[in-house]
């Protein structure tokens, strides 16, 4: 038990800043209570989140939407406030210029203009000390013809390769696949293969990142992930859940057996071992319920399924595996999956000095009433309106 704490308290989530501004669906952004004007801001009600889990230490940020004048000083104030900056997420979707895409456009220009941003952003990790760069491309085509497939590839390698040179020591960029949306016949990096690809190419620098909403209904995620640990190449996840498609609701919340499989394969894979790199960061949006307590309840949802995972008796499944006994091996993996682990939780937050039920510490803190009192006019989260 001794070390299931010390690998449960190792474990860090990261959240998302954009998780902290308004947002909503393509029909509303709805305006909280309280949310934050500016970065700093958000920056301040992530390290509540670190303050009441205690395992949330570092922020994602996303360019632009977070855009300051001086990186240096926002990396400094999230130091003050016991945070750090984590992920850079580049954005070459919101700008009329990626109507046909970004890296893959036909156009030079266009594509000169989205790798200069991306480069952009490695000179934001530089003044903030992140070490990763997160890529995500809308890039695709919604009809048949509409541009060559393969010669986008041809431009997303490109693009991908001068990104690649230029980051310095100790740095990395996770390649993001999604399988559709917002292009809706061919997307340019739409499943792990094609990133898996593209990043085996490049060289270590270059990683997968998982997320979660991103799959078909069906897909086994969960082997996707065992695969790409295995071949050193999987970067970390967006965690989110999702009932149909890309629903960014809180993870754990559609279907924590799911994260409880996934998290076995990441503890399987070795995955929580220290240096390995797997970042385990949230890609949500809280769009009709709080968002400090929705950033805490979804990392208290990845903290169970990771402790449910150590559970699992790998002695006893691995002889059972060997012997070829279907049910026992199934009834192992579900003992784990079936045991409460919240006072297991309860009382390694006790031990660390934190309130052992995060979510109500943070309710009595009285946070929430100062900062709706404080800050009026709070900032959309970058999407949606
Ligand atoms: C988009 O669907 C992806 O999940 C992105 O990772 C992310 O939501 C966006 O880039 C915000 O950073
Ligand atoms: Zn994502
Ligand atoms: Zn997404």
């Amino acid at each position: 038990m001794t070390d299931i704490k010390a690998t449960l308290l190792a474990q860090h989530i990261e959240t998302p800043s954009w998780a902290y501004g308004n947002s909503g669906t393509r029909f509303k952004v709805f305006a909280q209570k309280g949310v934050p004007r500016d970065p700093y801001e958000k920056l301040a009600d992530a390290a509540q989140v670190h303050a009441y889990t205690g395992i949330a230490p570092t922020v994602a940020l996303h360019i632009p939407w977070d855009k300051v004048d001086d990186y240096a000083d926002l990396a400094r104030h999230a130091r003050e406030l016991g945070v750090g900056i984590g992920a850079i997420n580049s954005n070459v979707f919101q700008d009329d210029d990626y109507m046909l895409g970004s890296v893959t456009h036909p156009s030079g220009r266009v594509r000169r203009k989205a790798t200069d941003h991306l480069l952009e952003c490695v000179d934001i990790m530089d003044a903030t000390g992140s070490g990763t760069l997160k890529l995500w491309f809308s890039d695709g085509i919604n009809y048949p013809g509409q541009d060559d497939i393969r010669a986008r590839q041809d431009r997303l390698a490109e693009s991908l390769a001068e990104v690649y040179d230029r980051l310095g020591e100790g740095q990395r960029f996770l390649l993001e696949y999604k399988l559709f949306e917002p292009a809706f016949y061919a997307t340019d990096v739409p499943d792990w293969g094609t990133a898996y690809a593209h990043c085996v190419k490049l060289g270590p620098k270059a990683q997968v990142v998982v997320d979660t909403g991103h799959h078909a209904p069906g897909t086994n995620i969960e082997f996707i992930v065992a695969f790409l640990l295995r071949e050193g190449k999987l970067g970390g996840f967006d965690f989110n859940s999702r009932f149909y498609a890309d629903d960014d609701l809180m993870v754990g919340a559609a279907d924590p057996f799911q994260l409880f499989r996934i998290m076995y394969e990441v503890v399987r894979g070795g995955g929580l071992d220290a240096g390995t790199g797997v970042a385990f960061m949230l890609d949500q949006c809280h769009n009709i319920e709080p968002k400090i307590p929705g950033q805490i309840r979804s990392v208290m949802n990845v903290q169970e399924a990771t402790a449910k995972a150590l559970l699992v008796d790998r002695d006893a499944l691995a002889a059972a595996q060997a012997e070829g006994d279907v049910l026992g091996a199934n009834a192992v993996f579900m003992d784990a999956y079936n045991t409460d682990v919240r006072p297991l939780l309860a009382e390694l937050r006790e031990e660390r000095g934190l309130a052992p039920d995060p979510m109500a510490a943070y309710a009595k803190s009285g946070y929430f009433e100062k900062i709706a009192a404080e800050r009026v006019g709070g900032q959309q989260a970058g999407w949606g309106a």
